[in-house]
């Protein structure tokens, strides 16, 4: 058997939260281990589809994907979510649902300007131009994490490499 939990991602739009968090989700399965992954291709067109991008909206979202993390923690997953989670708050109160080894926030950290020329879908081009108001990292904050358990350096080290340090991670803390 395995422990159940929650890998929280945080980061900017573009940092590489869904790529290292679906490549540590295949790492995962190919090692028998039980997973759930949410991200907004899998929440935000389904579940969420009624919330946009306001600051309170976000906080909704970040809810629901918090209680449905947890009924998943229930059934025996480890949960992987990909959000930008952009408010501290936000994050802490989905922390504050679960047990204290059963959440492990990952900060994808990468620099704004690095995110930006990446642009992966043209949208900081359209923030910068105003056809996007309030996009995170433009003209709307991201608040870091101040003490995750784990921070992966997506600037530096490829999307294997991250993966495989948070793999390593969930080893040390023998959740595998
Ligand atoms: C940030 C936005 C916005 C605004 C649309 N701000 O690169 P992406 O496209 O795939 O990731 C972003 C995604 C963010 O959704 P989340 O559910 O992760 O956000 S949050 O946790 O803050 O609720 C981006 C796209 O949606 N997107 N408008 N204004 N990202």
């Amino acid at each position: 058997g395995h422990y159940s939990g929650v890998l929280w991602f945080t980061g900017l739009s573009g940092a590489g939260k869904s790529s290292i968090a679906n490549h540590l989700n295949r790492l995962l399965f190919e090692h028998g281990i039980q997973t759930y992954l949410l991200d907004g291709d899998n929440v935000r067109h389904g579940l969420n589809q009624d919330l946009g991008f306001s600051e309170a909206d976000r906080a909704e979202n970040i809810r629901r994907i918090g209680e449905v993390s947890k009924l998943f923690t229930d059934n025996g997953s480890i949960v992987l979510t990909a959000f930008i989670s952009p408010y501290r708050q936000d994050r802490d109160r989905v922390r504050s649902l679960l047990a204290e080894e059963e959440f492990i926030e990952v900060f994808v950290d990468c620099p704004v300007e690095e995110c930006e020329s990446r642009d992966p879908k043209g949208l900081y081009k359209k923030a910068r131009a105003g056809e996007i108001s309030g996009f995170t990292g433009v003209d709307a904050p991201y608040e870091a994490p101040v003490n995750p358990e784990c921070i992966v350096r997506s600037d530096q080290h490829s999307i294997q490499a991250c993966a495989e340090q948070i793999f390593q991670l969930l080893i040390d803390k023998k959740w595998l």
